[in-house]
């Protein structure tokens, strides 16, 4: 009896012993009450990309290889809402005809519209914008400004988009200023149009290609003084970006 009574009291001890660990920790760990605010997550990762195109005063063989099937998706981003709106200030082109600059401009992403059905570009004039600086404002810019001078760089395009979920947020093309550019495919001068169309494809997140038989392209990264062979697109483009948007 005696021996029972004291098991009975070490099996009372031992339980209140398991239940005094139990219950502190309902304290400890708070639990989610109806009402509070859910705890906050960090913003959304946003990183940048860049495709830098320079240009040269010749073409690299002559004359151009045909144009392709081949094309180059980038790192996979692309527009959720692929319904985009651009604006391009042409103040800094050094052409004189500012409304003809932002139609070839134009033209240069209509190419892109036409090739795919989801995609749809709206470009308008605005003598107001430039290129997001430290993050994206979320305003698809084309405009002219300082690069590197005459020579080496012609164009450069950002693009900014969220890690995670692989989306566009902002797209930028900054032609140099100091180049000479035309509106007529002029032999001595960058042509507008031509330009546009590759960065535009840029914007889509297309990558450049480099080989001499993919040479006819529009994605094709070698350009030069008078190259007019990109303003309108190859058969590997039109696959490019089908293969984002479909037909
Ligand atoms: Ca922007
Ligand atoms: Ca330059
Ligand atoms: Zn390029």
């Amino acid at each position: 009896m005696k021996k029972l009574i004291y098991l009975m009291v070490v099996i009372a001890i031992l339980g209140l012993f398991v239940s005094g660990c139990s219950i502190p920790l309902k304290f400890v760990v708070p639990t989610l009450e109806k009402g509070n605010p859910k705890p906050e997550l960090g913003a959304p990762k946003i990183e940048r990309g860049v495709f830098v195109n320079h240009g040269y005063s010749s073409p690299p063989w002559y004359p151009p290889e045909e144009a392709t099937d081949r094309y180059q998706w980038g790192p996979k981003i692309d527009w959720a809402d692929p319904s985009v709106e651009v604006l391009v200030n042409p103040t800094a082109s050094g052409v004189t005809s500012l409304s003809a600059v932002v139609a070839e401009v134009e033209k240069g992403f209509e190419a892109w519209d036409v090739a795919s059905g989801p995609f749809e570009v709206k470009v308008s004039w605005d003598d107001t914008v430039g290129p997001s600086l430290d993050e994206p404002d979320e305003v698809n810019t084309v405009s002219w400004g300082t690069i590197d001078g005459a020579g080496g760089i012609v164009a450069v395009t950002y693009y900014w988009y969220y890690v995670n979920t692989k989306e566009l947020i902002d797209t930028d093309i900054i032609f140099d200023s100091a180049e000479s550019w035309s509106i007529t495919g002029e032999s001595n001068k960058f042509d507008v149009w031509n330009i546009a169309t590759h960065e535009a494809g840029h914007t889509l997140v297309l990558g450049d290609l480099r080989s001499p038989k993919d040479g006819a392209l529009t994605m094709h990264a070698y350009t030069w003084l008078g190259d007019t062979m990109k303003s309108t697109l190859g058969s590997g483009d039109i696959l490019g970006i089908q293969a984002i948007y479909g037909k």
